[in-house]
């Protein structure tokens, strides 16, 4: 399976000794298990997660979990997107958890993104950019979102708001075709009430595996 081959090619680059950021997403659940395995022959690691359910995932697999408190700086973070555009710009988020995931993601020497080919596009947008707010006054955050060119829909989960691990809710935001997410990244990040939208630029080593072959890709 694509996922499974692109995740087992990203635990690759995990040495003895490494700090590892671990994500979220069936994706990454892949680079779990099998950095569990390792562990189990003896590699020697520590880890942090990018959401309470990725920490539980990491300690059924036996990897040993500290909090992100006490890490400085990560060696490598492995996770997953829901887009790759051409210039290797994801989009995340899509469970909820982007904001620890870009924390985790800017605190390591090398962030390795693991797809299988359905995610990449020519550019990002076909999935709703996922903008994670503070819930006081997000009506107006809401209103200034879309301001920016396109249509959001609070994130719901049942029948309340979905509420991320920060406290936070979820703007998932439709903007057609994103050409230029650092213009809209910037835009969005400037708004008060914003506090991290689901684009990553320029921060991955992109992992793509489609069934039958496996391709690793690097951002330019
Ligand atoms: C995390 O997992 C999120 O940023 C992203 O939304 C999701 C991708 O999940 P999957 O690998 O299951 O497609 O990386």
């Amino acid at each position: 399976m694509a996922k499974k081959m692109a995740a087992e090619r990203a635990v690759e680059f995990v040495e003895d000794g490494m700090m590892v950021g671990l994500g979220t997403g069936s994706t990454a659940y892949w680079a779990i298990q099998r950095l569990g395995e390792r562990v189990r022959e003896g590699l020697k690691i520590q880890a942090v997660g990018t959401s309470e359910r990725t920490e539980a995932l990491a300690q059924a697999a036996q990897i040993p979990i500290v909090d992100f408190s006490r890490v400085a700086q990560l060696d490598v973070a492995i996770d997953g997107a829901d887009e790759v555009s051409r210039d290797f710009a994801l989009t995340k988020g899509g469970g909820g958890a982007l904001l620890r995931e870009k924390l985790v993601a800017s605190a390591a020497s090398r962030f390795i993104v693991i797809v299988d080919d359905t995610k990449l596009v020519r550019y990002l947008g076909k999935f709703p950019l996922p903008v994670e707010v503070v819930p006081f006054a997000w009506q107006l955050t809401k209103k200034r979102v879309e301001a920016a060119g396109c249509r959001s829909t609070l994130r719901m989960h049942e029948d309340q708001p979905f509420v991320t691990d920060n406290h936070n809710y979820i703007l998932d935001c439709d903007f057609g075709e994103i050409s230029d997410p650092a213009s809209v990244h910037g835009y969005l990040k400037a708004l008060p009430g914003v506090v991290e939208t689901g684009l990553f630029i320029n921060m991955a080593y992109v992992v793509v595996a489609s069934d039958g072959q496996q391709v690793a890709l690097h951002y330019p």
